[in-house]
């Protein structure tokens, strides 16, 4: 760890904003919901205390029904982020937090990264309660996910490319090709004053993000309305909420609650999980819950369900991730999308090159299920293009060349997480 140490500190220094880190001090200036846990998970290795204040302070923006907003804008002001507070209002949103924030949510990473800030220094973290302040709310949080955006198939749905994390992911091109309304106010895209216009979504699909997002808003974000234009079920977010009620479970133990419930819960979703996989593809894939359809792509979003021991397709996940589709080992960390697909491309954002989260996902379950060589090498890919690329937001899967921002808050926790399981006793 010690290669990487003072420059990933150095980011996340140059990041931190006195009680929380921006993902990238000019294209993302605000707080980002599963930004902060996973940057959490790295700043535990730097100072516990500011790892439990980073989830503190994105749980304290925890609105009335339970959500975590996607983004929460401490300053009030847009500072140079499109849509920001003043596209958002939630001041005039009854049950939004008292800061200013997002309506949307991102994926429920937030119990996971909470037990392993509590497990970097327990002595510390039970001095200062802290599983005791965040358990209340993340269950409210797993409440309000289960209440307000379960379906009858017992998975939650997201109502924006923006809840899944993985914003032009192919799984939302039918969707989004079959929309013939668009945002019609201006679309500003201050994010191409920071990175390249090949590297993020374009245009289009800006007009329908933004689009959604004033319906969204302009429905008060009260997910009552039924013919809301983009419901998915995504094999990530779920996946992810069903580990994250794993991590619960243990969390419960430690503040002296029942874990039972979020045992169950965690078997009830990972069983749902079930209906998300294709035969096809061989993957788990996402709903489109409106036309009932299966997104028939492999994306790396598919296979962050082998983070969950209860799935029934562990050995073809495996095979998957080390064929000719991802090849792990072979190209940078694992590609976003599928090697061979027409929709493959290098460059921009979710639909192809490789992110750090991702692959600290993947490094994750591969270290649970035994595969210690393969997570290594993969941890050991993530620390040298983060160190070798000033933190790179994402790598093109074939040249290893940098992409999108630099100084990426999550590519400096993470890398500096991973590169302390090399070599770790198990
Ligand atoms: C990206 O998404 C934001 C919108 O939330 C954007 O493009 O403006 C995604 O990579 C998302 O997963 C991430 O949380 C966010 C901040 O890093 O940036």
């Amino acid at each position: 760890m010690s290669a990487i140490k003072p420059s990933a500190a150095r980011v996340l220094l140059r990041n931190w904003r006195g009680s929380y880190t921006v993902p990238a001090g000019g294209l993302y200036p605000h707080q980002w919901s599963w930004d902060s846990a996973f940057i959490a998970v790295g700043l535990r290795h730097l100072s516990p205390r500011r790892a439990q204040l980073e989830l503190d302070t994105i749980l304290s923006a925890q609105w009335e029904d339970g959500r975590l907003p996607q983004i929460v804008f401490h300053s009030g002001r847009d500072d140079g982020y499109s849509p920001g507070a003043s596209f958002w209002h939630s001041e005039q949103i009854p049950g939004a937090a008292p800061v200013a924030t997002a309506g949307l949510i991102q994926p429920p990473t937030h119990a996971l990264a909470a037990l392993l800030v509590h497990e970097a220094d327990p002595a510390e973290s039970q001095r200062r309660r802290f599983l005791e302040r965040a358990y209340p709310r993340l269950v409210r949080w797993h409440d309000y996910l289960r209440n307000r955006r379960g379906g009858r198939g017992g998975l939650a749905r997201i109502v924006h490319p923006w809840e899944s994390g993985m914003d032009n992911s192919p799984f939302w091109d039918a969707c989004l090709q079959a929309m013939t309304e668009t945002y019609t106010a201006l679309i500003p895209r201050p994010d191409l004053l920071h990175a390249d216009a090949d590297h993020r979504p374009s245009d289009g699909e800006y007009g329908k993000y933004l689009y959604f997002a004033a319906r969204y808003r302009d429905h008060g974000c009260d997910d009552a309305d039924e013919s809301f234009p983009f419901q998915f079920e995504d094999p990530a977010f779920n996946g992810l909420w069903a580990r994250s009620e794993l991590a619960l479970a243990t969390i419960a133990t430690l503040v002296a609650a029942d874990p039972l419930p979020h045992r169950l819960e965690a078997c009830r979703i990972t069983e749902a999980l079930e209906t998300l996989w294709s035969t096809e593809r061989g993957c788990y894939v996402a709903r489109d819950i409106l036309s009932g359809t299966l997104q028939q792509y492999r994306t790396v979003a598919g296979l962050v369900p082998l983070l969950l021991p209860g799935i029934r397709h562990t050995r073809e996940l495996l095979d998957l991730v080390r064929g000719p589709h991802f090849r792990l080992g072979e190209v940078a960390m694992v590609p976003s999308h599928d090697l061979t697909a027409v929709t493959f491309d290098p460059s921009r954002y979710w639909r192809g090159p490789s992110w750090f989260n991702t692959a600290w996902l993947i490094a994750e379950a591969l270290y649970e299920r035994g595969f210690t060589t393969e997570a290594e090498q993969l941890s050991r890919g993530m620390e040298n293009a983060a160190l070798e690329h000033d933190f790179p937001e994402y790598l093109d899967p074939h040249s290893f060349a940098p992409r999108g921002t630099t100084r990426f808050s999550w590519t400096a926790a993470l890398a500096l997480d991973a590169s302390t399981r090399i070599g770790a006793p198990r």
